[in-house]
């Protein structure tokens, strides 16, 4: 017999973290980690759990409380993740359908997919219809805008964290020597098995741009990740169709319909949608089937955990991003080993909280 869980509570709590590695991007430096956790506690005992890391701490003002509001409006609905997803984003939807509308809903629904393989006793990729095994994934835990001798050692210590084969690192410096040089340092440090992915993190203007991927484009690199801003599709599309490096986009999709847009437009050779942003577990669902019907290869942004079990039934999977910047409050954080992310045999997403890491990080 099938359990239907009923929804009885959205609990969310705030938590910031210390970075062990601080984000130095040209477009903003992240010292502390925002964290909302989430609970949703079923009226069968079952509780899914995730989190969200929406970057700004502030912003955990107004999405703790628009998550709370979902579990008031929710409540007593059966936990069916899907019509819970368009339940969710129709009580947002005059408010808009991207930013922290998509966010909260997101995490409601990721939560939601927790609970269901949960109560199935099986891991979230075993339910989706997938097996338990290995995830390829590169390193993305550091290499920010620092000298390129730090950067060239923390690629080191990178590459140890888990036997990773790839490691992405950020350019944008105002000399675009100091970027070069970073690269060539990187390089010499690693060897020439390893995969290299670089993130602009929107630094450029089209102009620098056009330029500055050029001079890279010789490299053999994996991918160029964003470097102008993010909605600007025309703009990616020059750069598609001039580079011979795949150009990578996706973290700032808002719901698969973006990612449709992106594809259509040709604006890029590779996505990789971030799950608070593409709609959680269902958004990112749908997102796959788009990009397996274009053949384009799909990596995850962020949520190392969720991003492992979906990758397992994307058709086109492609570079889970490795980023364990949540550990510190997770009792059995997952590993990697030679390169691959190693999926817990655990029900769901296997996500239970340290509750003393938690109560020593809360926020506000
Ligand atoms: C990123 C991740 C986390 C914080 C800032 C930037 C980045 C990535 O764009 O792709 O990892
Ligand atoms: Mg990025």
């Amino acid at each position: 017999m099938v359990t239907t869980l009923t929804l009885r509570n959205i609990r969310a709590r705030a938590v910031s973290l210390t970075l062990q590695r601080p984000v130095v991007a040209k477009i903003a430096t992240i010292r502390q980690w925002p964290l909302i956790l989430i609970d949703l506690e079923t009226e069968e005992g079952i509780t899914g759990r995730a989190y969200l890391e929406p970057y700004i701490e502030k912003s955990m003002n107004y999405l703790v409380p628009a998550l709370n509001d979902l579990g008031d409006e929710l409540k007593g609905q059966p936990v069916a993740p899907i019509p819970l997803y368009e339940m969710a984003r129709k009580t947002l939807h005059f408010v808009g359908y991207e930013g922290l509308s998509m966010i909260a809903v997101a995490g409601l629904d990721m939560a939601a997919w927790d609970a269901v393989a949960r109560a199935a006793n099986q891991p979230l990729c075993a339910y989706l219809g997938g097996t338990v095994g290995p995830v390829t994934s590169y390193n993305s835990n550091g290499l920010w805008l620092q000298s390129p001798a730090e950067v060239a050692a923390e690629a080191l210590e990178l590459r140890e964290e888990g036997g990773f084969t790839g490691l992405k690192l950020r350019l944008g410096r105002e000399k675009i020597a100091d970027d070069h040089a970073t690269i060539d340092a990187v390089r010499q440090a690693v060897g020439d098995d390893m995969q290299l992915m670089i993130d602009y993190n929107q630094a450029l203007s089209m102009a620098d741009a056009l330029d500055r991927c050029h001079r890279i484009d010789d490299l053999g690199l994996a991918w160029i990740e964003e470097p102008v801003l993010y909605d600007n599709y025309e703009g990616y599309a020059q750069l598609a169709a001039q580079l011979k490096t795949p150009l990578q986009i996706g973290e700032n999709f808002y719901g698969p319909r973006e990612l449709h847009k992106a594809l259509r437009m040709r604006a890029c050779d590779l996505v990789m949608p971030d799950f608070m942003r593409i709609g959680g577990v269902t958004g990112w669902m749908r997102s796959a089937a788009i990009a397996g019907a274009w053949g384009v290869p799909m990596s995850t942004h962020l949520y190392p955990e969720v991003g492992a079990h979906v990758m397992r039934v994307t058709e086109t999977a492609h570079w889970l991003e490795w980023q364990n910047w949540a550990d510190p409050i997770l009792q059995e954080p997952y590993a990697v080993k030679d390169g691959e992310l190693v999926i817990p045999d655990r029900p769901g997403l296997g996500l239970e909280w340290d509750e003393s890491a938690v109560k020593a990080n809360a926020w506000g």
